[in-house]
């Protein structure tokens, strides 16, 4: 078995998770590395809109439903479908005038990154130095655009680690996002390893049914968007990444 109960370290409770049989660790981007959604995401979305002169202005329960379409440019002609079925539409925009909305949100977004206002969530940088400890590797498997990666790595992480992901694959690199498991299996094969050599972190219930039918196992970090997803299959289920602990152990 890999995978324990709950330890006490310090206040906080630590569920241990043996990485004996996994070679790398794969990190979510959106909700799991760092809360990006809801102060960068979100807000470079309404801005955009008011920069194109749009009268769309997403709420915070409006964008969690939303979020169940990966994929920002397909989060925006999700939401135009469902303008247009429900009659409502006043002007409608096409699939290139959605194009530049798109890339006016991750201009921004990148602007509001670039502050350090998102930071990596609490327990981030340690599980790293762990798994650099144990001899391990780390990698990013997101739905997101390479730029917004790019910014947050330059803003927040690269001054404050060691050890470099070795793989990173965007939204850009893949035909399918999340769902389907495209992301996961590119991400394995350009390892060249075997997908269950793979341990998933995920904060969806998209990001997890990518992992699990790519044949990886995952745990399930608890975000401010997800909070109650199923995270069926899990192999558990934890409220922070400062709640795992990574091991290697010979004993289960
Ligand atoms: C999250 C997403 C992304 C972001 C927006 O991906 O689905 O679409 O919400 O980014 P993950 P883009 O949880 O896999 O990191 O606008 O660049 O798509
Ligand atoms: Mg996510």
């Amino acid at each position: 078995m890999t995978f324990s109960c709950m330890i006490k370290d310090g206040n906080i409770g630590k569920s241990l998770v043996n990485l004996r049989n996994y070679d790398v660790v794969l990190f979510d981007l959106d909700g799991t590395i760092a809360e990006t959604e809801a102060i960068g995401h979100l807000p470079a979305f309404n801005c955009a809109f008011s920069r194109h002169d749009m009268d769309w202005v997403w709420s915070g329960d409006q964008y969690k439903d939303l979020l169940k379409v990966a994929g920002g440019f397909e989060r925006l002609k999700a939401h135009r479908a469902v303008l247009e079925s429900s009659g409502k539409t006043k002007q409608y925009y096409n699939d290139a005038f959605l194009k530049q909305v798109h890339q006016t949100k991750n201009e921004i977004y990148a602007r509001l990154i670039d502050t350090g206002i998102v930071q990596p969530r609490a327990g981030f940088f340690e599980l790293i130095k762990k798994i650099w400890n144990l001899n391990r590797q780390w990698g990013v498997v997101t739905t997101t655009s390479q730029s917004n990666w790019d910014s947050l790595w330059k803003a927040s992480i690269e001054s404050r680690i060691d050890l470099h992901p070795k793989i990173i694959v965007c939204g850009e690199k893949v035909k399918n996002k999340k769902p389907d498991p495209e992301a996961y299996l590119l991400a394995a094969d350009q390892l060249k390893i075997h997908p269950t050599k793979c341990l998933v972190i995920e904060d969806s219930d998209n990001g997890a049914r990518a992992a699990h039918a790519a044949g990886m196992d995952f745990i399930g970090v608890r975000s401010h968007f997800f909070a109650d997803d199923e995270f069926r299959h899990a192999k558990m289920i934890v409220p922070e990444l400062r709640n795992i602990e990574f091991e290697l152990s010979n004993l289960y």
